[in-house]
């Protein structure tokens, strides 16, 4: 029953930022799938002892590759695999469920909040027994395990069903499908006091929250409508469809435009929230207002004592270096420990493991605690409505208060898409060479007080890494530029901008941020290298 498949290796399995991400039709190649999976069980060893999470976000090939896994687990003699029903499991729900029944790793299948469909992206994510993505020192192994394959194991069996809770077995290898929403139900209750957000809905509090027809759907109308009793209608795009319907699930004002746009009209519910495809990203909205994912962590910090679970204190918090520093001004004012990592959720592990911090976020719209070790869209948005049912305020009023206490780091993020490599490359590599001749330098008024590429050295493991230069000046405003390592073709340049204001608290981000756009632009000669005038994205 067990077959041992002939196969030669491909080169462009390395995993990014969050795991490996392809074109749908790149991962559709004969044996690609199998050899990358066969990479990490090679790399793993032993593997009956091991039990496994197995799902994802419905996309596009999903099911396809499931089947593969089931059966290449199976072959390689794995203990048992856990997967949610029908194949469907969100990142956050996912690393719960590793946590909780200490199961030895997972596989969530997403390429995240990138299109999907045949045409769109197709991803792996590959967690531990952190319940979190594996660090580079085994992605590395992988993927030198990838570019040696010759050849891959699979169960010659028919397509196991997914469809039914409860266990079958595929040789010895045990398969429980599960709920892959009662779980997670069940951790958000005992973190929230869904009481008082329940007498918020009871009171007439509106929200729309949007899936994007991605995972999320079954989660948020179990969550937000059948439980705390927000009005029918209020998730919408609830059914997860294999290509999203054609939406764009990244939870941002260019990406979630139904959903902004009907809070930005005078229709506009009390509270707006987005996931993206695997629901590990969020996005908050009140009426007519926006708030960004930096001053979102920064919020949400700042109002711990309102949640039960942490009420009785927090340790740190920590924010990737592009994110804006308004989460360090609460860090200080509370007296906790403060953290910057490199891009990607996998860096903000170790320190939730060693008890370092409580919170952490990214501005690409995630946010998420120690209760798991993925960011969680769900999680944030339900901490938003608990704090609002605490304090009886708009999304706009704390918001606005909090700048007032701390005053506002202006925040957006300019993306170049779709640049050669080579040329994003060495757009990179000279910039970096350059940044030592900034120092003092002044452009328009903006004194530079540093420039140095960004490095991290983790206090656990004591593993380092590189990701990212990092200008700032003299009056504390900040340019980041790094490379997107979660693209699927191409290379996509990210420029993020801040400038902190104690005084000037209600002026458009875009105007504050001009002056520093125009030296971001200059420094790193992004029109002459890219021959783009302006961003592709703006967020
Ligand atoms: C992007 C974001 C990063 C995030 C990553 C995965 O990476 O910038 O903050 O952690 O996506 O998000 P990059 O390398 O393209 O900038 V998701 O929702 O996969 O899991
Ligand atoms: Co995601």
């Amino acid at each position: 029953m067990i077959t041992t498949v002939s196969t030669t290796p491909y080169t462009d399995q390395k995993m990014g930022t969050a795991g490996l991400r392809k074109k749908s039709k790149i991962a559709m190649q004969p044996n690609y799938v199998e050899n990358f999976m066969q990479s990490i069980f090679n790399a793993i060893g032993r593997l009956d002892d091991k039990t496994f999470l197995v799902g994802g976000d419905g996309r596009f090939y999903n099911d396809i590759a499931i089947q593969k896994i089931i059966k290449m687990a199976a072959a390689n003699g794995v203990k048992k695999l856990v997967i949610g029903q029908n194949g469907f499991v969100s990142t956050p729900a996912g690393s719960n469920i590793i946590l909780k029944n200490k199961l030895d790793g997972g596989f969530v299948l997403s390429a995240s909040h990138n299109p999907g469909g045949e045409n769109g992206d197709f991803g792996i994510k590959y967690s531990n027994q952190t319940g979190g993505q594996v660090p580079a020192s085994v992605t590395d192994k992988i993927y030198a395990n990838t570019l040696s394959i010759r050849e891959y194991k699979i169960y010659d069996a028919p397509d196991i069903d997914l469809s039914h809770l409860g266990t079958q077995h595929l040789g010895t290898m045990e398969i429980e499908v599960i709920d892959p929403v009662v779980d997670y139900v069940e951790m958000v209750e005992h973190i929230f006091d869904f009481n008082a957000i329940k007498a918020l809905f009871a009171k007439g509090f509106t929200m729309r929250f949007d899936a994007m027809n991605a995972v999320t759907g079954p989660y948020a109308i179990r969550i937000f409508e059948e439980i705390l009793g927000a009005p029918k209608g209020s998730v919408v795009h609830a059914k997860p469809l294999p290509d999203f319907g054609g939406l764009h699930p990244d939870p941002n004002l260019v990406y979630a435009k139904e959903l902004v746009d009907l809070m930005f009209s005078d229709s506009a519910p009390d509270f707006g929230g987005a996931n993206d495809g695997d629901g590990d990203r969020n996005m908050i909205l009140g009426k007519k207002f926006f708030v960004t994912p930096s001053d979102s962590l920064a919020i949400l910090t700042d109002n711990y004592q309102y949640i039960p679970a942490y009420k009785n204190g927090i340790f740190g918090v920590a924010k990737s270096a592009a994110t804006s520093t308004a989460v360090g001004r609460v860090a200080k004012a509370h007296n906790i420990g403060y953290y910057e990592v490199p891009t990607g959720w996998k860096y903000f592990v170790n320190l939730m493991d060693s008890q370092r911090i409580t919170f952490c976020g990214e501005e690409s719209f995630g946010t998420g605690s120690a209760h798991i070790r993925e960011k969680d869209g769900i999680w944030a948005i339900l901490f938003w409505l608990n704090i609002i049912a605490a304090t009886g305020k708009s999304v706009e009023q704390i918001t606005r208060e909090h700048w007032q206490k701390y005053g506002r780091s202006y925040y957006m993020r300019f993306d170049f898409e779709g640049l050669d490599t080579a040329v994003a490359d060495k757009l990179m590599s000279d910039l970096e060479a350059k940044l030592p001749s900034l120092n003092n330098q002044e452009f328009n008024g903006y004194k530079v007080s540093e420039a140095a590429p960004f490095v991290y050295n983790d206090p656990v493991d004591n593993s380092s890494t590189k990701n990212g230069l990092i200008v700032k000046f003299a009056d504390g405003s900040r340019i980041v530029y790094r490379l997107s390592g979660t693209g699927s073709s191409g290379a996509t340049l990210r420029v993020y901008l801040e400038k902190y204001e104690q005084n000037k608290l209600a002026e458009e981000p875009l105007d504050m941020l001009k002056p520093i756009l125009a030296i971001a632009m200059e420094i790193a000669e992004i029109t002459p290298r890219t021959g783009k005038q302006h961003a592709d994205v703006i967020t």
